[in-house]
């Protein structure tokens, strides 16, 4: 099954039975005391297990979330933005090599992944199985999708696992960058012409589906939300992350004069929160489960990438085998 196959299926605390209960009590209160925990501690299987799909789904969801926006390098308007988004797509490849080293301290090698992925069995983003047909698609995820991982990953950063915690305070800063430039690229086309301002709301109104599943079901739904946050793996439910990027991110929207489609979206001014009209939860398990609409293109991509990448990895790997290159 495309996707590591625990969708919605009950998950919560399986296997920790078997585990030493006194081990498994000091390694709760060092959590609790909110100690690091490095690769050659001892730790519940489940605890290693979770951060494995963890950190393995975002590192796909890097390398992969690089290919929307990397195809708009050579098309980006002018060649500062040329640069620039070059530069970005760079990074979220770095991100990746980051989050699968830090995901192979726990025992996962990086080709297993890697085959993982491309045989489809690891899931990855959401958000990048959707074409990005313009250039304001480009400028959303730059702008939008980025404050969304931000969001998520300063939270988490301040979680339990050292080299998961590490990468993401690096990416963070990273991801910083990232988030200014895309905002200047929104407003730039948000108070251009009315063609441009056009093309920003449409891409707006294309996008905010996906970028309301971005940040995972709802918490009465979320199978994994409940051990994560119990072991200090994740610092913020999926419902937390979302009302904080409605917090920050609608008001700067609204700002530029653009508009959200979703009549019903509102802050509550009793409960803080904000009310928005459910996004269509079974569009987002089919696109998680690999029938969104550019699933098929994002995996065939990586397929051949990682095809064509192999004599590389085997020259690194034996540099003192020789190899001859057919010429015709
Ligand atoms: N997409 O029980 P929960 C970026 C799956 S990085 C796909 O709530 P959990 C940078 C979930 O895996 C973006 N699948 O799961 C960038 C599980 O399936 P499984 C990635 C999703 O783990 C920007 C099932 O649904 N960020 O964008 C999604 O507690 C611009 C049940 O869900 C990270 O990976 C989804 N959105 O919470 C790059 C951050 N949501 O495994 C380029 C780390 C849920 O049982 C350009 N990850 N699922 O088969 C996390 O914080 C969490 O894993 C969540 C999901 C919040 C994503």
């Amino acid at each position: 099954m495309y996707g590591g196959g625990n969708t919605f299926e009950s998950v919560k605390f399986e296997g920790l039975e078997n585990e030493d209960p006194q081990k498994l009590a000091e390694f709760e209160a060092r959590i609790e005391r909110g100690e690091k925990i490095e690769p050659h501690d001892w730790m519940p299987q489940l605890y290693r297990k979770q951060l494995i799909r963890m950190i393995e789904q975002h590192a796909h969801s890097e390398i992969i979330g690089a290919l929307p926006e990397g195809t708009w390098i050579t098309r980006a308007p002018g060649f500062k933005r040329k640069l620039a988004l070059m530069a970005k797509v760079q990074d979220e490849v770095g991100h990746a090599q980051l989050l699968y080293s830090a995901a192979e301290t726990l025992g996962k090698s990086r080709e297993q992944m890697i085959d993982d992925l491309i045989e489809g069995k690891s899931k990855y983003s959401n958000i990048f199985n959707y074409p990005a047909f313009t250039w304001a698609d480009s400028c959303f995820i730059s702008w939008l999708v980025d404050a969304g991982a931000i969001v998520n990953q300063m939270a988490n950063a301040r979680g339990s696992y050292g080299p998961y915690c590490r990468a993401l305070e690096r990416i963070c800063a990273e991801e910083s960058f990232h988030l200014k430039y895309g905002h200047h690229c929104v407003i730039h086309m948000a108070t251009g012409t009315p063609k441009q301002r056009q093309m920003m709301q449409e891409a707006i109104d294309r996008w905010w589906g996906p970028m309301m599943h971005f940040f995972g079901p709802p918490d009465k739904v979320s199978v994994h939300t409940e051990v994560l946050m119990r072991w200090k793996v994740k610092m913020a439910s999926n419902d937390d992350c979302r009302n904080q990027f409605l917090d920050m991110y609608v008001p700067k929207i609204w700002e530029l004069g653009l508009t959200i489609p979703d009549p019903n979206l509102r802050k509550n001014p009793e409960t803080k929160k904000w009310e928005y009209t459910e996004p269509d939860w079974d569009e987002f398990k089919r696109v998680i489960n690999g029938d969104g609409p550019c699933n098929k293109e994002r995996l065939a991509v990586r397929r051949v990438a990682e095809e064509r990448g192999k004599w590389v990895r085997q020259a690194l790997l034996r540099p003192k085998t020789e190899y001859v290159t057919p010429l015709a």
